[in-house]
């Protein structure tokens, strides 16, 4: 997979070259392009906001800068098939388990962060007829930019890549793989300052750890996210 970002704080990408994700970058298995926005204006301030048309508070984001940034990414695969745009706003669709499975199964991605109030509203609306755009928000809060949430939904995506995790057969039963959330888990010692581990987990009964896992699963999930269960 071929991965771009394109944002006003570049460092705040350094973090992907650690870890799991590093690792995908290492072998091969995942390439990351990180483009400052700021390199596509032209004035000696290199500004990338102006005040918002209609007035009201902050700033939004210009669009000469943003198009002249996708620009330069649709130019680099002329005539092949262009990159799906994640554009990263509040105002998005839900980014959900779903969704990150759904990005993860594609070749080119590339991550648009929004800072201030946003980005200029003809920018998707241009961009959408060059290439898939997907508005996508990390949850229902406001962060100051798309940075962190593009972080949060790059790692996501890239540990779905088939050869990213050690252990393909983790991704099974983790929390939202099923739409449920996750069974609690223990390990050694079965007692510990006074508690034990569930006696059904020692047994060596595998249909009956299945079965409990299943019933925790689903009252945890009732318990804790009662949205996620069907009508
Ligand atoms: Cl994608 N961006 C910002 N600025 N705030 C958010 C978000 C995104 N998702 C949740 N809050």
């Amino acid at each position: 997979m071929k991965l771009e970002v394109i944002t006003i704080f570049p460092d705040y990408f350094a973090p992907l070259r650690l870890s799991l994700i590093g690792k995908a970058l290492d072998d091969g298995l995942v390439r990351l392009l990180v483009r400052d926005l700021r390199d596509f204006t032209h004035d000696r301030h290199r500004t990338t906001d102006d005040t918002p048309c209609g007035g009201g508070a902050g700033m939004v984001m210009k669009p000469e800068p943003w198009g002249e940034a996708l620009d330069a990414v649709l130019a680099e695969v002329p005539g092949g098939p262009p990159p799906t745009l994640v554009l990263t706003t509040p105002a998005g669709e839900p980014f959900r388990q779903r969704v990150a499975e759904e990005l993860s199964r594609l070749d080119h991605l590339v991550f648009a962060c929004g800072r201030y109030e946003g980005i200029d509203a003809r920018v998707p609306a241009w961009a959408a007829t060059r290439m898939p755009v997907r508005e996508l928000s990390l949850g229902d809060y406001v962060l100051n930019g798309g940075e962190v949430a593009a972080l949060a939904m790059i790692e996501a995506i890239v540990r779905l890549i088939p050869g990213v995790l050690g252990n393909p057969a983790s991704l099974v039963e983790e929390s939202h793989a099923d739409g449920l959330l996750e069974y609690p888990v223990y390990t050694k010692p079965p007692s510990w300052r006074g508690l034990d581990v569930p006696e059904v987990l020692l047994s060596g009964h595998h249909g009956q750890v299945a079965a409990w896992r299943r019933a925790q699963a689903e009252a945890l999930t009732a318990r804790r996210r009662p949205d996620l269960l069907p009508g």
